[in-house]
């Protein structure tokens, strides 16, 4: 693979980047101009869920919501027992438990999430659920299992054995560390708008390997690991959730868009959030935003390099790799 910096030299955003910065740094093994910028539908998830925006726009080719395209994608990742940090097959807690935390929210401004549930796949469903048929946004632990079941969700063993051998191996030193590092994980957060833009998202994971019992990070958490306002835009991110929580990572990204900033720049000013309120944190820690815009325009940023990201537009499904802040 081509490095970083001769791929952007060799790109169309290398010419673009050299004159303005790296606000529009971007590199690609796919990339192609013409799926750029002011089309919609349009559907982006962090990490290289290509296979979880491809059935997304299987609902929004045909002028269906965006809100049953980011479920359809986000199921994907959820039932794939390779997938470790997102449902069936995720890494377990430290006691070997799979739990799970997962939220939407729909273009009308409603919202729904489960946090720390174990035995159902489906958390992201779980959650609509919640944001349909109940007075709450958030459900919790067996309250949320309970719910699931009364719903109808079959109750599954979530720990695979690969999941299972990864956590008895992690026990022999037991190191707690709960940095989740540079390298690429899975957790799926997914924002779309669809022919008549209407916006909406979701995001679904495990969340970090082998946390504490009860542990909840941003990834179902309204403002932190999702949000949406149907008005301006959509945001979701993946990565160490305590430093997303601290800061209302994807909040901050939809209102920086309201202030008109591109969903290119407006993902940069939460990073370069987090990097100014926890400069030491962030030195081992990865966090990645994803956004879209009213206008059909999207961006990502990450801290670290290495997280790339997966669009649907323009009937081209695109694997992106993210400009980060550092190299
Ligand atoms: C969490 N943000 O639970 C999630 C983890 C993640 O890819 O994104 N992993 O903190």
């Amino acid at each position: 693979m081509k490095s970083r910096r001769s791929f952007i030299q060799n790109s169309f955003w290398g010419a673009f980047a050299a004159t303005s910065g790296q606000f529009w740094e971007r590199t690609t093994k796919h990339f192609e101009p013409a799926a750029d910028p002011e089309a919609w539908p349009v559907v982006i998830a962090t990490w290289d869920n290509r296979k979880a925006t491809s059935a997304a726009w299987e609902v929004l080719k045909n002028g269906g919501r965006s809100l049953d395209a980011v479920e359809a994608g986000a199921r994907v990742p959820e039932a794939d027992p390779n997938d470790t940090s997102v449902g069936y097959g995720g890494f377990p807690d430290r006691d070997g438990n799979v739990t799970l935390d997962a939220c939407i929210m729909d273009e009308f401004g409603n919202a729904g999430s489960v946090t720390f549930m174990q035995d159902i796949i489906h958390a992201v469903s779980v959650a609509r659920r919640v944001m349909e048929k109940t007075p709450h946004v958030i459900i919790s632990g067996e309250g949320a299992r309970r719910f699931a079941i009364e719903e109808g969700f079959p109750v599954e063993n979530l720990l695979t054995d690969k999941a299972r051998e990864a956590w008895e191996k992690w026990k022999l030193t037991s190191q707690y560390k709960p940095v989740i590092n540079i390298e690429r994980h899975d957790t799926i957060g997914i924002v779309a708008m669809d022919a008549a833009r209407r916006i909406a998202g979701a995001c679904t994971t495990s969340g970090m390997a082998f946390k504490m019992h009860g542990r909840v990070g941003d990834s179902p958490v309204i403002g932190a690991g999702l949000f949406v306002d149907n008005e301006v835009g959509a945001a979701a991110c993946t990565g160490l959730g305590e430093l997303v929580l601290k800061t209302l990572g994807s909040f901050l990204v939809v209102e920086e868009m309201r202030k008109g900033k591109h969903p290119q720049k407006a993902a940069e000013v939460a990073i370069k959030r987090i990097i100014d309120k926890y400069p030491e944190a962030i030195k081992e820690a990865q966090v990645g935003f994803v956004a879209i815009d009213k206008k059909g325009r999207y961006g990502a940023y990450s801290i670290h390099p290495g997280f790339n990201y997966a669009v649907y537009q323009k009937g081209v499904n695109l694997m992106l790799e993210a400009g980060s802040h550092f190299s």
